[in-house]
């Protein structure tokens, strides 16, 4: 059966590293067929267009149709896989609340149109930032689908985390296991090492103290910044990866023996407030994300768990000030 893929801010540089790997395949896997939707603005509709003219280009035998629109409804009608990647970037002077307004003047409608359109199956990434309270969002206006099945992307960290610690002792990234980003998808995530395995040892214990805090954690945080910096542009070949990752590890599964990270909806593990839509380790099995239980948490970890999970509670405070929640 043909999956239909939704992709909005299809037109931008993130859809454009995306679109390519959906079609011949990459997200579900050689033997599903898949049908894109590419939603827009108006203005950038005939961008999107173009796009798709390359994709027609492409003859990828798994694709089956593409469609472009600027309505959410037409979008995400019958959707099984929706990528919300188009968002509203922070502008010079922007106050958050500004921010926040314009997100959820994006989220709020595009969470109500799945809610009324999608399919039943419909699984929903969240990647235009701030990614975990846009996903809150969408969820909000989306009742009648299960909560789970909103997420946000940490992928992304988590890869990074993975290239920076083999790089530092020198191993391929196929020897870590059990790499955790937690928290919110910014500067405050914490991704941990002391649960991570290298050849089936802790992680924490093959690196020295001062290089986890002061090296590793601030390059894994500040590396979007760095690529902006080197580049002249955001990440988006990675995002793309990053988000191609996370939804076959959640339709595929986890390895045995392993875990990744999701931002997935909170159901009150490790102190974080049910119903927060924050990074953790998690499984994926059948098709649901599992929040990994039973990690033992020492004090450094506490404090940078707590630290993001509370710039998290932050943000869902200030849009539920703001009536979009
Ligand atoms: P671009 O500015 O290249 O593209 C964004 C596209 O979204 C534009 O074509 C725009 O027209 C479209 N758009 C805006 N509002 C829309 C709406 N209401 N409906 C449909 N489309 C809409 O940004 P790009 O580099 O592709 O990044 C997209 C988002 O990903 C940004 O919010 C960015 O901050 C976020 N990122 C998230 C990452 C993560 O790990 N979660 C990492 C990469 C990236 O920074």
């Amino acid at each position: 059966m043909t999956v239909k893929v939704t992709v909005t801010g299809a037109a931008g540089q993130i859809g454009y590293a995306l679109l390519f790997r959906i079609a011949s395949g990459q997200l579900l896997g050689a033997e599903t067929p898949v049908s894109l939707s590419l939603l827009e603005i108006t203005p950038a509709l005939k961008a999107a267009e173009g796009t798709a003219m390359e994709l027609d280009d492409c003859a990828f035998p798994l694709l089956q149709g593409i469609e472009i629109t600027d309505d959410p409804n037409v979008a995400f009608d019958g959707t099984n896989v929706a990528l919300l990647v188009g968002a509203r970037p922070r502008t010079a002077g922007m106050e958050r609340g500004d921010l926040l307004s314009a997100n959820g003047g994006i989220f709020g409608p595009q969470g109500r149109a799945i809610n009324d359109h999608a399919a039943d199956d419909v699984r929903v990434l969240v990647v235009g930032n701030p990614a975990n309270t846009n996903a809150l969002i969408a969820r909000s206006h989306a009742p009648d689908v299960p909560a789970d099945r909103f997420t946000a992307m940490t992928r992304l960290d988590h890869n990074r985390a993975l290239s920076q610690l083999a790089a530092k002792l020198q191993v391929p990234v196929t020897e870590i296991r059990k790499l955790s980003i937690w928290g919110n998808h910014s500067p405050t995530m914490y991704p941990d090492l002391y649960h991570a395995e290298v050849g089936g040892k802790i992680a924490a214990e093959q690196v020295d103290g001062e290089w986890l805090r002061d090296t590793f954690i601030p390059t894994v945080a500040k590396r979007g910044a760095a690529i902006i910096e080197a580049r002249g542009a955001s990440s988006a070949a990675s995002a793309a990866n990053a988000a191609i990752d996370h939804v076959h590890t959640w339709v595929h599964g986890t390895p045995s023996g392993d875990w990744t990270s999701a931002a997935v909806v909170s159901d009150g593990s490790y102190g974080v407030p049910e119903g927060l839509i924050s990074s953790f380790p998690v499984t994926s099995t059948g098709g649901h994300w599992e929040i990994v239980q039973g990690l033992a948490i020492d004090a450094f970890s506490r404090e940078r768990i707590d630290l993001s999970v509370r710039e998290l509670l932050d943000e869902r405070d200030a849009v539920q000030a703001l009536g979009l929640i």
